[in-house]
């Protein structure tokens, strides 16, 4: 890829951190989630991952009243400021225990002042222009904070205030439309309240609801709140029926729900309540958000507002998940493209039945949600998960059920040509064989259909719609390198790694092994190339000629697999950072191949086994491998890519799998990779 210097400049991010923050603590020392700790946490990993000398540093300075005014009322002000003062010595253990879930020490007043305030310089820099965007590591949180009471743990309400104030105080920066995304795992019941009749402000949150259950309880948080008057259909609430949601629930979420709503509505800044007490391992939360899963949750608001985006800090409990989940944002922020990493599992029946519940609520108002969600995501999951209600969870701390994702129905019929999808539109050059454009480009074009009610405007770039549908179409995977030995072939589905392996695999979302396998012999030439992996060490690994020829035999082992999971399995043969979108082979790709039977179709540009080969059918499933591509093969041949014996531990895991085979005696097996390597191309 060509940028320009110009283009590769890191974003400039704004960062702001104050150790006076921390002055807010339990008066008597008790233990308490919302600590001190949990910014010092935070700083600290940024700082080890030197993240501050990347970022600007913000000045740190208090809220002004008049600023606090416009969302919190005289006597909630008056309250806060003189909490920490002398006078309140004997009176603040009191006033605390009358609130809701609130303590006060000497330290809370500045702290709360320092919270609003930095938020504030964070929300008017990357407003203004100076910033791109914005991370305040900033305590106490805010979102819970009404307009005349402290609860949950805040006391002002930072990021309300904050838009308030580009609102009503700076207007003249043209932040007319304000989309609050509030990712904690709690409602942010004073944020909505704050604007719940104000159009210029979008509040959208996603929280654990159960059934009225969850803190903040009650009903303020349902999805039946859409806000009223001029600001019907501006408060947008995503209530999960229960804990351990996690990333999966969360992009179907930003998928079906989210980004279509930022799309039409157009913000021209974001401000987060970015929370993390969704991610896994908090405390309260009970929920399982990685990392990764925030990181591509910010990454798809970065294309709205230019990219105004500040996240100001809110609940996040634990303090490894809190910092490592900071750290993420902070990345993604800077490089523009999430921090690395894979989705575990899919989402929940029940969170098909939000997404939906939401959607119906607010079609009238945001008219993309009568576009009808994928049929496939609803027949697979309703028939295998009947609607039950009432999944108890009283608290925070509950201890949770055993609860079942939703899983796609599995066919036992595969008749790839009946099954049409309209996720991709195959981009073929003709007469340019092998070397094909890349299969997909989402982003500029729709994919064409024969049902266009089919293709909402989420279908193209839908994370998860592809897996339930490519979960119902089998494959077999041929196999000829190391992979012809089930126990590493078995490393790219469950996961982890066999003897000579040096790193692991992640394995496959779908977990499940291989329903068959089976023996066959191909006329493409095997040979071995590359000259180094970070899985084997020094040596080649195996190729298969994509060009056929009929002097030409090798073996190979034959796995019937999902083609969801030959996705996956071709997204880790193709080790890479960059960020693609998924799937890289679909069913539309398996008919052109089985129409066009000559033809390979390139799935990941530059990959080393990008190149899919449709090598005939078995009991009417397409036989499907990978490898390179045909002007890899011209390099190979002309030295501008290596040709390289196998390291070792490679070729005793082929070995392995040819003798599993049971075609060839151990000399034949031998012999037959010795060929391989001392042939010329
Ligand atoms: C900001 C925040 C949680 C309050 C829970 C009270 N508050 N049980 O996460
Ligand atoms: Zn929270």
């Amino acid at each position: 890829m060509n940028s320009s210097p110009e283009d590769r400049r890191s974003a400039r991010v704004g960062l702001a951190y104050d150790e006076r923050m921390c002055l807010h603590a339990t008066p008597d020392g008790e233990s308490h989630p919302e600590n001190p700790e949990r910014i010092r946490a935070i700083w600290r990993k940024l700082e080890a991952e030197g993240i501050p000398d990347r970022c600007i540093l913000l000045k740190i300075k208090e809220a002004e009243d008049a600023i606090i005014a416009s969302v919190h009322t005289r006597n909630h002000i008056k309250l806060i400021r003189n909490i920490s003062s002398k006078k309140f010595d004997s009176r603040r253990l009191r006033i605390a225990s009358k609130l809701n879930s609130i303590y006060f020490n000497e330290g809370s007043s500045k702290a709360a002042y320092l919270a609003a305030g930095t938020v504030i310089e964070a929300t008017e820099n990357v407003a203004n222009g100076n910033l791109d965007s914005a991370i305040a590591v900033v305590r106490p949180p805010g979102h819970h904070a009404e307009a005349d009471e402290a609860m949950g743990f805040c006391l002002f309400n930072n990021v309300a205030i904050a838009a308030s104030y580009l609102l009503n105080e700076r207007a003249e920066l043209g932040m007319r439309r304000i989309l609050i995304v509030d990712w904690d795992v709690h409602h942010g019941n004073g944020t909505q309240n704050m604007f719940y009749s104000d159009p210029r402000v979008l509040y959208f949150s996603v929280h654990r609801f159960d059934f009225g259950s969850f803190y903040p309880a009650g009903s303020d948080g349902s999805h039946c709140m859409i806000g009223e008057d001029q600001g019907v259909g501006y408060n947008i609430n995503v209530p999960w029926e229960h804990g351990q949601c996690g990333d999966a629930d969360y992009l179907a979420v930003w998928d079906h729900i989210l980004i279509p709503v930022a799309e039409a509505y157009n913000p021209d800044i974001i401000l987060i309540s970015a929370g993390f007490d969704a991610a896994m391992g908090d405390p309260l939360g009970g929920c399982c958000v990685t990392p990764y899963g925030y990181s591509v949750m910010l990454k798809r608001l970065m294309k709205f507002a230019d990219g105004k985006i500040v996240l100001a800090l809110e609940g996040g409990y634990n303090l490894n998940s809190l910092a490592n989940s900071v750290f993420a944002c902070a990345k993604t922020l800077l490089e523009g493209s999430p921090i690395v990493g894979n989705f575990e599992g899919r989402p929940f029946e029940s969170t098909w039945r939000v997404i939906n519940e939401v959607r119906n609520e607010l079609k009238t108002y945001w008219p993309v949600f009568s576009i009808d969600l994928p049929k496939e995501i609803l027949i697979a999951n309703a028939e295998r998960y009947p609607i039950q209600a009432g999944i108890n969870s009283s608290s925070d701390s509950d201890v949770e059920k055993d609860l079942e994702p939703s899983n796609a129905i599995n066919f036992s019929s595969n008749n790839v040509g009946d099954l049409i999808l309209p996720l991709s539109k195959l981009n073929v050059d003709d007469g340019d064989f092998g070397e094909l454009s890349p299969l997909r480009s989402q982003q500029n074009q729709p994919a064409p259909t024969e049902n266009p009610k089919e293709v909402t405007t989420e279908t193209c770039n839908d994370l998860f719609h592809w897996r339930s549908s490519l979960s119902k179409v089998d494959v077999w995977y041929g196999s000829y390198g190391s992979n012809m030995w089930k126990p590493r072939l078995l490393c790219y589905i469950e996961g982890g790694k066999v003897e000579g392996m040096r790193k692991p695999c992640r394995g496959a979302m779908d977990k499940t092994p291989p329903k068959d396998i089976s023996w066959k012999s191909v006329p493409h030439r095997l040979f071995f190339a590359r000259s180094y992996t970070d899985t084997w060490g020094h040596g080649g690994v195996a190729f298969l000629n994509p060009q056929s020829n009929i002097n030409d035999k090798s073996y190979m082992c034959i796995y019937r697999i999902t083609l969801e999971q030959f996705n996956d399995l071709l997204i880790q043969e193709n080790v890479t950072t960059e960020h693609f979108e998924s799937p890289l082979v679909d069913s539309r790709d398996i008919e052109f191949l089985v129409k066009n039977s000559f033809m390979s179709v390139e799935s990941i540009k530059g990959g080393w086994y990008s190149n899919i080969l449709y090598l005939g059918e078995q009991d009417g499933i397409p036989i499907l491998t990978m490898t390179c591509s045909i002007s890899d093969v011209e390099k190979f041949k002309s030295g501008e890519l290596p040709v390289c014996a196998p390291a070792k531990a490679y070729e005793n895991a082929l070995l392995k799998g040819l003798l599993e085979g049971k075609e060839l005696s151990s000399e034949e097996a031998i012999g037959y990779l010795k060929d391989a390597v001392a042939r010329n191309l």
